[in-house]
């Protein structure tokens, strides 16, 4: 079994990014060895502790929406993959394109559809720390971006849908965070890089895993899209986050007891049950 799952406003709090509700749940997993694999817009420096804090340095992780997959040692392929470009033995698969393409294609429209917004390229530190809450420190490494550029829309909704029609001439997505809108390669959704780590844990293990997918967001439509079991976090969305699935749960909680109760949802409140879920 696999649980793919997202972070801000999912696994952590969206305002005090703490998880410690879903702790007990985590660690049962863990028990378990059940991998539960983060996937999120955040970037790979902002991941490099948290995955610690997490306990999930042994799994795959999934950064800046579906840019950036790390794999560890054990979901390696002797013959695919180039040992340690990531340090610890993880290697990084970049799965869109690269940061400076997105970068100068954004400000190319920006100027030719007269629209007005600010990328996380062009905000300062603080202004970053300010919009979501993190501390200076943190907010440095959130624009840290490889593969991914969050945005502040500062126009009208009804431009939205002129400008993902320009960017998709370029081969970008665009997609809705929590906080902000986030622009990447089309092939580089989070639904993208779930199918390429399902499709990878078959190769290595020889069977089809049974997967469970959390997220509050429509960034994590195509990722719940993608799982055989999903579960919606309750959020502050004004967007309905309706991923087209029959076997579909929403919480009642929002955050990391959101999390607890979606697992219990689909696999049992104690390790009892959660060994016996169905394969
Ligand atoms: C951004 O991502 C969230 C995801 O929902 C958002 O759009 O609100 C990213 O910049 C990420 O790197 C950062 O950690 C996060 C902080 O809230 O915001
Ligand atoms: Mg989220």
């Amino acid at each position: 079994r696999l649980v793919l799952t997202d972070l801000d406003g999912s696994l952590l709090d969206h305002h005090s990014y703490d998880f410690s509700p879903a702790a007990p749940s985590l660690a049962r997993l863990k028990e378990l060895r059940v991998p539960v694999i983060p996937v999120t817009s955040k970037t790979r420096a902002e991941l490099l502790l948290l995955r610690e804090a997490l306990g999930l340095t042994a799994t795959p992780f999934v950064a800046e929406n579906g840019a950036i997959i790390g794999l560890p040692p054990s979901w390696c392929h002797a013959r695919l993959d180039r040992p340690g470009n990531g340090g610890d033995g993880v290697v990084i698969k970049h799965m869109g394109v690269d940061i400076a393409f997105i970068r100068a294609r954004l400000r190319i429209w920006r100027k030719r559809l007269g629209i007005k917004f600010t990328s996380m390229g062009e905000l300062s530190i603080q202004d970053v720390a300010k919009l979501t809450g993190l501390d200076e420190k943190d907010a440095q490494k959130a624009q840290q971006r490889e593969g991914s550029e969050p945005l502040v829309w500062q126009d009208d909704a009804a431009s939205i849908d002129t400008f993902r029609l320009a960017l998709e001439g370029d081969g970008l997505e665009l997609t809705q965070g929590g906080r902000f809108w986030h622009v990447m390669g089309r092939s580089a959704d989070k639904g993208c890089a779930v199918t390429w780590l399902i499709k990878r844990f078959a190769t290595l293990r020889g069977c089809t895993p049974l997967s469970l997918g959390l997220g509050d967001g429509p960034n994590d439509i195509t990722m719940l899209e993608a799982v055989d079991q999903a579960v919606v976090i309750k959020g502050m969305h004004k967007t309905p986050v309706t991923p087209h699935t029959s076997a579909l749960y929403r919480t009642k909680a929002a955050g990391p007891s959101g999390w607890a109760e979606g697992i219990a949802y689909w696999w049992g409140q104690d390790s009892r049950q959660l060994s016996a879920a169905k394969q």
